[in-house]
């Protein structure tokens, strides 16, 4: 599903909504009704344009666990930033990469999809240009979410469950190294560095409100063909639990 103001977003509009399910055919309709809800409840406004397609899944699906979570206090975007940094830098990935891909994170918020990065060299490797890469396909059922939140004792909002879903998704494919992302919302200011080896690290603090720039990074190894990849990113079911 995807919302937004004033027309669809490749013809200028602002996109201020997006979400899928995977379900299956008997839960079909109220999910669908659950992505209709989310786009006509955005604080932004009611949407202006907005599109919902329904594709069957033929591949198999794969179960995986929830990375661990963390969470570590930023008392300003500057320090979150420099927090982010140190997180990237446990995993090897140099200063000089991280600076640069930090910088297209940083002024731009039209990145629609992830931004795939040569960890050893900082070279964007997909050719999507703005597009970038969607991951797509995944999902976390309920009742097995609400489980694993007691049983962690933690209090998950629906954009971290989103975002934790999908940095799992992402970081067990052994070639991810790590993920940084904060969103491109100016009134959300939290973003993580995610891995399979660290988990979910959270900084609460890595943008000041107001600011639109945000987006995903994902860095990987280079000693494979991407394409993949990015076929597991966007086509592979993973359900998570
Ligand atoms: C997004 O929705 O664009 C990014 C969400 C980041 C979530 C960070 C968190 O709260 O854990």
């Amino acid at each position: 599903m995807r919302a937004a103001l004033g027309g669809p977003h490749e013809e200028g509009g602002k996109h201020i909504s997006g979400g899928e399910h995977l379900s299956s055919k008997a839960d079909m309709q109220v999910k669908a009704v659950e992505l209709i809800d989310k786009a006509f409840s955005h604080t932004q406004g009611e949407p202006t344009f907005f599109q919902m397609t329904i594709d069957k899944v033929e591949e198999h699906l794969q179960a995986i666990k929830p990375l661990s979570v963390s969470t570590i206090d930023a008392t300003d975007a500057a320090q979150g930033r420099k927090l982010a940094r140190s997180l990237l830098a446990d995993h090897g990935i140099s200063d000089e990469v991280i600076k640069k891909a930090m910088n297209l994170l940083e002024s731009s918020n039209d990145n629609r999809g992830a931004l795939i990065i040569n960890a050893k060299t900082g070279e964007r490797l997909d050719e999507r240009k703005e597009k970038g890469v969607r991951v797509s396909h995944l999902y976390w059922e309920k009742e097995n979410f609400e489980q694993w939140c007691k049983q962690k004792e933690l209090v998950v909002n629906q954009r971290m469950k989103e975002a934790l879903t999908l940095a799992t998704k992402v970081c067990s494919h052994p070639l991810t190294i790590a993920e940084l992302c904060w969103s491109d919302d100016p009134d959300y200011i939290t973003g993580y560095v995610a891995s399979a080896a660290k988990g979910y690290q959270r900084i609460t603090k890595v943008k000041e409100y107001g600011d639109e720039a945000g987006g995903r990074l994902f860095f990987v190894n280079d000693d494979q063909s991407i394409d993949s990849y990015i076929h597991y990113l966007e086509k592979i079911p993973v359900s998570i639990g």
